[in-house]
Formats: structure tokens, C-alpha cells, sequence
């Protein structure tokens, strides 16, 4: 007997040899370098019941003491969508022209960003990412923990299952956020983390000509 939360039962471990472990991991990492973030959607609506998978695959990934602290709005609503572009767009002016530093400019000149963005409005979802710095319980604060950690790693498995799913999308980033707490109403606990538009890309869409470091500049081995 014990008194946990959550008792602990036996974990099946799902069986495979080394070789099935390679070939996996190799099909695996092929699916993933196939991935792109892309800022070019065509506006074939994909189905509420898609992105609550996607939504859901997000939702299981491991989270400082199970608190799994974060909130994943939604937003299919044009006239929503509308207003996070226009307050997006007013917030990445500003960036661009004065707050943005140069060589922050000149690291984005070769993926052609600039201030306008359009797909905030031809994308048919926007998944909003809110982390949740505390949750309140019976009126009580409870802190979290983990939680720049753990959100992203729910965000890495929304975008693989996005790719996976034969989607694209956009890892967002509009600097400062909060007109995403305003627009969409959220708690006084949550703070936006990620504006993430999902969709299926359109037919003239291009994306930057780009290599990924090979294994030995990013892994050391001891
Ligand atoms: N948030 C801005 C600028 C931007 C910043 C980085 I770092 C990028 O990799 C891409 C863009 C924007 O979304 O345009």
C-alpha cells in the first residue's frame, strides 16, 4: 500500500531489438527532417477533430511534477484571427523598425521575415500557446514548475505531430505577447509562450534554402 497520488503500476515496455530501434529511429529521423516551418497556407479548413489529436499528442508530454502547466487556445474564428494579426503586425513593425537590433536584422535577412503577417489570417488555425506559471485550486495559488521546460517540449510534440500528420506550421514568436492574453481573455496565471498557425501549405509556397548542422557539430561524445 502506498499513499501516492498516482500508484505506481508496471510499465509494459514495448518489445524491439536493436536493429527495429535503429531502423525506427532512422525512419523516424527522416519524417522529421522532412519538417519545414512554413509562412505560406492555402485556406483548406482542416477538421476541429484533426487538430484536437495534434492538440491532445501535445498534452502528453512530461511536465515538472505533473502538472502539465500549459493551455493550447484554439482560434479558427476569422474576426479572432483578425484582430491577433493586426495587433501581431503593429508589435512586429515596431520590432523591425527600432527594437530589433542589427545583427539580430542581418541573422534574418536570409529567411526574407519582415513585419507583415498575412498567414495569421490564411492559416485555418492558430494554435496559441499559453504556459501556466501557477494554477489556482479551491482559490489557492499553486506554483509550477518546470514550466519554460515542459511547454516546450509539449510544443516540440505538437510540431511533430503536425508534421506528421502531413500539416505544416509556424513557431510564431511576436515580441511583446500580451495582446494574445488580452484578445483571447486568459487568466491572470497564463502568459502566451508560442503563437503556432497550422494548416496545409499553398501551392506556390517556398521555404529558405537551408542545411542542418551535422551530427558532429552538435553531438559530443564521452
Ligand atoms: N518574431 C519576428 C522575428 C523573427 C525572429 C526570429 I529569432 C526568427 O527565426 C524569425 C522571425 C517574426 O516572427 O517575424
Amino acid at each position: 500500500m502506498n499513499d501516492l497520488e498516482f500508484p505506481h503500476i508496471p510499465y509494459n515496455q514495448p518489445e524491439s531489438t536493436d536493429a527495429e530501434a535503429f531502423a525506427r529511429a532512422k525512419a523516424f529521423y527522416e519524417l522529421m527532417n522532412a519538417r519545414r516551418s512554413l509562412r505560406f497556407f492555402n485556406d483548406h479548413l482542416v477538421p476541429q477533430a484533426v487538430m484536437d489529436e495534434l492538440i491532445r499528442t501535445a498534452s502528453t508530454a512530461p511536465s515538472g511534477a505533473h502538472k502539465q502547466p500549459w493551455t493550447f487556445c484554439l482560434v479558427g474564428d476569422p474576426d479572432i484571427k483578425r484582430q491577433i494579426r493586426e495587433a501581431a503586425e503593429q508589435e512586429e513593425f515596431e520590432s523591425y523598425n527600432g527594437r530589433m537590433t542589427p545583427e539580430w536584422l542581418r541573422d534574418l535577412a536570409p529567411l526574407g521575415t519582415d513585419w507583415h503577417k498575412p498567414f495569421l489570417e490564411t492559416a485555418p488555425w492558430l494554435v496559441i500557446v499559453f504556459k501556466r506559471n501557477f494554477d489556482y485550486v479551491d482559490g489557492a495559488k499553486h506554483k509550477n514548475y518546470y514550466v519554460q521546460e515542459s511547454v516546450g517540449i509539449a510544443c516540440g510534440f505538437l510540431l511533430a505531430a503536425i508534421h506528421n500528420a502531413g500539416l505544416v506550421a509556424l513557431t510564431h514568436t511576436p515580441s511583446p505577447m500580451d495582446f494574445l492574453t488580452k484578445i483571447l481573455g486568459r487568466p491572470d496565471s497564463e502568459r502566451p509562450y508560442l503563437l503556432i498557425p497550422v494548416g496545409y501549405a499553398a501551392d506556390d509556397a517556398t521555404v529558405p534554402d537551408l542545411q542542418r548542422k551535422p551530427i558532429d557539430d552538435v553531438r559530443v561524445l564521452y
